[in-house]
């Protein structure tokens, strides 16, 4: 099968230069595009191919792109963001393209952009991916001297500018709207929806956010086309996943397979299995924000579609294995201590709910809960559940916790029982 994100990306060797892509056919399908498309025929082709974005909501790309006001009436600027602000916890994917392959991702942005007539294009960089800043910059720079950037691309009178911006380390940027806050200078708070940023985004213009991995997809699709891309799944998805794996296992990683793989296949042929000693408990398929997975989903295919029917969602698609060994109500206490810290405390059931949260199982794993504590748990999943909160950072985060206690709920009562953690 044919790789088209990471082919190239071997780790502890150097990233691409502009040369070395362009030696792969790096700006091929941008030549391809301005040369024989129309903005219209590209998001088209995007859209047929089937392409969802791998940021870990899985919406159509193609279809989001077509949101955007088209023609001489649309206001002006527009503008094109990758999504480039991977914190997720358990998720290390972008990080992979941003350090092995910079050009891959100018050159999707610029399509995307081309698709939707955007003129200035951002790409929103966690803070602490200093090495990705580095090679973005220069790669930069080398694009807008090769002419891919800036005034009248390769003389076809469509113009992109290109910003790199730095966060500055806050989980909730990565969902869009607070990222627009963000890069207005603003507190990095969620907007309401609608109306959505492709009609009404940065300064109020149309925008488009797309992820890294969304946007390195492009250049592929459109040199080999939309039923190349459709061939490449082996579910109901079309395309390649970067699927990662992390905990327990004997060669925790990253990589490019057809979309739809099963758990038990990266687990156990690309992540080695578990380590001596540990047995497969559950596991979180898409960061954190997932629900659990247990031994009866080990054959669940992992694409958008085969994850929601198994009562999960594909997230990022990279996965945190839990082992027979570690403490259920302690993992999830150390997730919910993750998302209390980063609610943005805009909406009040985030921010006082998940501290209480984090509070009472932090109780509960050290002995001190009762079986109430266990129900005030569970009703919290539905407090702090969707509808309920302004945006889907507290709903995400009650999904492990929710799973865990539909899961493992004897582990929780074994505290109760006990009075002390029965994993020592
Ligand atoms: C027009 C509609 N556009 C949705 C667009 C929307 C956005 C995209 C997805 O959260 C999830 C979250 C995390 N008309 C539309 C529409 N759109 N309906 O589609 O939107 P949405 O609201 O489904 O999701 P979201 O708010 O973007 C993303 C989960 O992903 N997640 C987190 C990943 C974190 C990273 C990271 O580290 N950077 O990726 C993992 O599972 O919890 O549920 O563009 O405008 N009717």
């Amino acid at each position: 099968m044919e790789r088209p994100l990471t082919q190239y990306i071997h780790p502890g060797c150097p990233p691409f230069d502009l040369r070395e892509y362009e030696m792969t056919g790096g700006y091929a399908a941008l030549r391809k595009v301005i040369g024989s498309m129309s903005p219209q025929e590209v998001q088209k082709l995007v859209q047929e191919s089937g392409l969802k974005g791998r940021g870990g909501a899985g919406f159509n790309t193609g279809m989001k792109w077509s949101f955007v006001p088209m023609g001489e009436n649309a206001p002006q600027p527009k503008y094109l963001i990758a999504n480039a602000d991977e914190m997720e916890p358990g998720t290390f994917k972008d990080r992979l393209l941003l350090e092995g392959n910079p050009h891959q991702l100018i050159e999707g942005m610029i399509l995307a952009a081309y698709a939707i007539q955007a003129d200035i294009s951002y790409i929103f960089l966690r803070w602490a991916y200093k090495k990705a800043a580095q090679l973005l910059r220069k790669s930069i720079h080398e694009a807008y001297t090769a002419g891919y950037l800036g005034k009248n691309i390769l003389g076809s009178g469509f113009s992109l500018e290109m910003h790199l911006h730095t966060g500055v380390g806050r989980y909730m940027c990565g969902e869009e709207t607070a990222l627009l806050n963000a890069l207005e200078g603003k507190r990095a708070t969620p907007r309401a929806k609608p109306p959505f940023p492709q009609v009404s985004g940065l300064y109020g213009k149309p925008t488009i956010v797309n992820n890294v991995e969304t946007l390195c997809n492009l250049p592929h699709i459109v040199n080999n086309g939309a039923e190349w891309f459709k061939g490449l799944g082996n579910g109901k998805d079309s395309g390649t996943k970067l699927y990662g794996v992390s905990g327990k296992v004997n060669k925790p990683g990253c990589w490019e397979l057809p979309i739809g793989v099963t758990v038990r296949e990266l687990i156990e042929e690309h992540a080695g299995g578990m380590k001596n000693g540990y047995r497969f408990k559950g596991v979180l398929p898409g960061g954190a924000s997932t629900d659990f997975l247990t031994t009866e989903h080990l054959d669940v295919k992992m694409d958008f579609v085969s994850v929601a029917a198994a009562g999960s969602r594909l997230g990022t698609g990279t996965m945190v294995v839990m082992d027979d060994a570690t403490c259920p109500v302690g993992f999830v206490h150390n997730l919910q201590h993750f998302f209390a810290q980063e609610s943005c405390g805009f909406c009040t059931p985030c921010r006082e709910g998940l501290p209480w949260v984090e509070k009472m199982l932090l109780s509960l794993e050290r002995g001190h809960g009762t079986a109430e504590d266990v129900e005030m748990l569970q009703m919290h999943t539905q407090l702090l559940g969707p509808g309920n909160t302004f945006c889907a950072l507290a709903p995400g985060a009650m999904e492990p916790l929710q799973s865990a206690l539909k899961y493992f709920r004897e582990d929780f009562e074994k505290h109760v029982e006990l009075h002390k953690c029965p994993y020592g």
